[in-house]
């Protein structure tokens, strides 16, 4: 009988009901079962009339010519040869033979009509099909394939088997058709190897998908990743750039996501646009633009009514991320013509190719769940080895880049041996300290789950509510005195964190330790009269409300016997004088009368 194929279609149950052998299939490493999933593109097409088109049912019967694409001899062994099954065997190879099911789509397209649509039946077959197959190759024109291996690669969310990109220049049943070794690789690879990303073979050549970008119409190296090296290389031998490979750092199983916003642009600057361009460029319904700016993301920092526009739009929440026209490298923060795009709410997206930053935008702006500014931080993150970290941040890694944190934090996430316990025990604190100073509440919370002892202190003794206290975030200090640290440790210098939240005049935390019952400890009298003395002489009222906030005795006067309001009056320091009149401070006399 006919197999009729459902979505699900398990290649195993198929060469289970065709076996003439009892014992097949066999369930170990000398096997591996692929997906073939094909879309269309060049690598199928038949010449009618003059010009290339997709034909359906046909690929099938090209394979089976094929003696490096069908073992016919053996499909014929195992009852696999019935064209029906639409199933086929790679020879032998390495001690393995791969087997794969050709799912060959309804309406086959040339690749410029493969739209959003099409990426959804192609995430839904993965997902349906994800647990009956080793890997997947999906067999798509060269055109859009970059546009389609960077959407897959943000849809497919913790994916942990391969899912390989290919096609071809000639097709497959012509005599010089570079289809037939992409075909042959990109299944032997998704049944050799476990890489566990969205990419793209071609040329002898694995690369990640987002990373991808077409080159040309004509050669048949069609594909570049400028900014990555290939994972890959097919030669003599094959070798794989295993530390490359995008390796997933959670738990969270496989699943996909397939919310993508389709109101995203991409605008291209160019020396005589027009601000009404731009601005009717920037016009809602878009939610989202790829701005591609001049080299390392430059824009003339002369044009205001561009960046005037573009600043409007940022600021009614137009998330607009900024890529390089150049086809190699990426933005950074080096010019003063980067900064103003930086000033103007636009974010940096380091090296990421056109094609993946589209995708990344309607990714992240579909996610109903995210604010906006949870938004425009995950674009700069790098969700799927999209883009070079470093280069996102113009700087190496630093402990006031929240994604060096995370990358670390990761890393002892996955080992869970006593050294690397006794090393986390180390690392969490310094790590911790820098996430509440740069404020990052998620980190904290992040490595909180991670297991890291909130109330830890660095080699200067200060802990993280110290650094938060410091700065003035008030939602971090709040989460750290909620979750046991103490406004009482201090640091090597004698200091606690309401200290610190005094000297540094961050009022708002000051209440708030005040409200867990914060003091002055042993602070000596006459250091916080010479600090309330030199506020009143530099007029700094911050300073004078943050002592008085705290509980220094205003009246406290210093090495001369002045009061704050003396040194304030003596200076004439008018706000000072003010504040301390209204605070109810009344003016003591000097102890010799004066
Ligand atoms: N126009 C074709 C496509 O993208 C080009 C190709 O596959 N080489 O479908």
């Amino acid at each position: 009988a006919k197999f009729v194929p459902k979505k699900q279609v398990s290649l195993v149950e198929i060469r289970r009901s065709a076996s003439v052998l009892s014992q097949f299939p066999i369930q170990d490493g000398t096997e591996a079962n692929v997906l073939v999933i094909y879309v269309g593109g060049t690598i199928g097409m038949k010449k009618v009339d003059g010009v290339y088109i997709p034909v359906r049912d046909y690929m099938g019967e090209v394979i089976r010519t094929l003696p490096m694409l069908y073992d016919a001899e053996y499909a014929k062994e195992i009852g696999l040869d019935k064209e029906e099954l639409n199933s086929f065997v790679l020879p032998i190879s390495k001690g393995r033979r791969v087997f794969f099911y050709l799912k060959e789509y309804e309406t086959l397209k040339d690749s410029s009509n493969v739209n959003v649509n099409d990426w959804l039946e192609m995430v839904e077959n993965i997902r349906e099909n994800y647990r009956l197959y080793d890997g997947f190759v999906i067999i798509h024109g060269t055109d859009t394939m970059a546009y389609t291996a960077s959407a897959l690669s943000f849809a497919l969310e913790n994916l942990g088997k391969p899912v390989i990109l290919t096609g071809s220049q000639v097709p497959l049943s012509e005599l010089r058709s570079d289809g037939r070794d992409n075909f042959l690789g990109a299944v032997y690879i998704a049944g050799h190897y476990v890489i566990p990303e969205v990419t793209l073979y071609f040329n002898n050549k694995l690369y990640r998908g987002n990373r991808c970008v077409k080159i040309s119409s004509e050669s048949f190296r069609a594909f570049d990743s400028p900014n990555l090296a290939p994972l890959l290389t097919m030669a003599v031998d094959i070798t794989v750039n295993w530390s490359s490979i995008f390796r997933m750092n959670t738990l969270a199983a496989f699943r996909v996501n397939t919310n993508m916003t389709r109101n995203v642009g991409l605008l291209r600057l160019f020396p005589s646009i027009t601000a009404e361009t731009v601005r009717a460029f920037l016009q809602p319904p878009m939610e989202g633009i790829v701005l591609q700016t001049y080299g390392a993301g430059n824009c003339p920092d002369d044009r205001r009514d561009i960046i005037a526009e573009i600043q409007t739009a940022a600021d009614r929440g137009m998330i607009i991320l900024n890529c390089t026209q150049c086809s190699s490298g990426g933005v950074s923060a080096s010019y003063q013509t980067g900064k103003v795009l930086l000033d103007a709410g636009v974010i940096p997206g380091s090296d990421i190719t056109p094609e993946a930053a589209l995708s990344k935008l309607s990714y992240i702006l579909g996610q109903p769940n995210f604010s906006l500014e949870e938004k425009r931080r995950q674009l700069k993150r790098n969700l799927r080895g999209e883009i070079s970290v470093s280069t996102a941040t113009g700087r190496t890694f630093t402990f006031e880049d929240s994604e060096f944190i995370r990358a670390v934090v990761d890393t002892l996430r996955i080992g869970s041996s006593k050294e690397v316990q006794a090393v986390s025990e180390t690392l969490f604190p310094p790590l911790l300290c820098a996430a509440a100073r740069n404020g990052d509440l998620n980190a904290i919370k992040y490595m909180q789950e991670t297991g890291a002892n909130l109330t830890g202190h660095d080699y200067d003794g200060r802990t993280a509510l110290h650094l938060a206290a410091s700065e003035g975030h008030t939602e971090v200090v709040r989460f750290l005195l909620e979750n046991g640290c103490s406004i009482y440790a201090r640091d090597r210098f004698g200091n606690t964190p309401f200290m610190d939240s005094i000297r540094n005049r961050k009022l708002d935390t000051i209440e708030i330790i005040k409200q867990c019952g914060g003091h002055l400890i042993n602070e000596s009298p006459f250091e916080l009269a010479v600090l309330l003395c030199s506020a009143a002489a530099t007029n700094d009222v911050t300073g004078l409300q943050a002592y008085h906030m705290a509980g220094v005795d205003m009246m406290c006067t210093d090495y001369s016997g002045n009061t704050a309001l003396h040194v304030a009056a003596i200076n004439n320091q008018l706000e000072a004088i003010q504040y301390l009149l209204e605070s109810h401070v009344i003016p003591a006399n000097k102890p010799n009368g004066e």
